[in-house]
């Protein structure tokens, strides 16, 4: 469950919206609706546990070809470890029984297909890999370039197109790169006859829509060159969005 939190809380807010966690006991005898509500809310308030009788149960565990045997008996809670993090409630038995249970995560899309499986050695990264493959991208990249410019520039533009794609609004929180010390969305705006490049935190991006990044207008400004760009062969360019996480721009430069 640990590793379950980890991977949900790793989630961008996007994909969290549209993933479920859902975990079924095997042993109904203590896990009453009651605690097991308590003791998912303990890693995240989202998580479903499930229970039922030990028809119901057995029914579940045989169609995901979980085996599992009971190991000891009315054991007292406290040496059971996982029990032991939920602190004791009125809704705890004193005691337990003991399972033995393999471990296996199903991904399961919204068609009801199970898409990958998760083992005690799949990645926490491996897994979210796994269920962002089964979303849709929030926010889609087109067409990004750079100018070279003078040789010895300390700064640098680069000029694109971000759509969102996604269905909500979402807000662009940072833009960051291994190239330059800054890295900020500006917008380049006539003020009285002067051209000003105005930094433009927190731009949202409404459904839909476009920004168009060009010259004199939106660009991702790099500032404090860490080499010229004489020498750099690929641009990695990070933008955080508020709903779609990290979104990844790559610029091949060629010279
Ligand atoms: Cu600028």
């Amino acid at each position: 469950m640990g590793y379950l939190k980890k991977v949900y809380e790793g989630l961008p807010a996007y994909a969290r919206k549209k993933t479920k966690i859902l975990f079924v006991s095997i042993d109904p005898e203590y896990d009453t609706p009651q605690h097991l509500k308590e003791f998912m809310a303990h890693f995240n308030k989202d998580f479903i546990g499930i229970t039922g009788s030990r028809e119901d149960v057995d029914q579940i565990a045989e169609l995901f070809q979980m085996k599992y045997t009971k190991i000891a008996e009315d054991i007292p809670v406290e040496f059971v470890d996982y029990r032991s993090v939920v602190k004791k409630s009125n809704t705890q038995n004193a005691t337990t029984n003991v399972y033995n249970h393999g471990v296996v995560l199903y991904l399961i899309d919204t068609e009801g297909d199970v898409r990958s499986l998760g083992y005690t050695g799949t990645t926490e990264k491996e897994f979210i890999a796994n269920i962002l493959s089964l979303l849709p991208k929030p926010i889609e990249i087109e067409d990004f370039y750079m100018n070279q410019g003078a040789k010895n520039a300390r700064s640098a533009a680069a000029y694109g197109k971000i759509t969102n794609i996604s269905n909500a609004e979402d807000v662009l929180i940072s833009v960051s790169s291994p190239i330059a010390k800054r890295v900020e969305l500006h917008q380049t705006k006539v003020v009285d006859n002067f051209v000003k490049m105005i930094h433009t935190p927190n731009k949202v991006f409404e459904i839909g829509e476009t920004l168009m990044l060009k010259p004199m207008s939106y660009h991702i400004m790099f500032m404090g060159l860490k080499k010229p760009l004489s020498e750099v062969e690929t641009v990695d360019i990070s933008l955080k969005f508020k709903n779609a996480g990290n979104v990844p721009i790559r610029i091949k430069l060629e010279h």
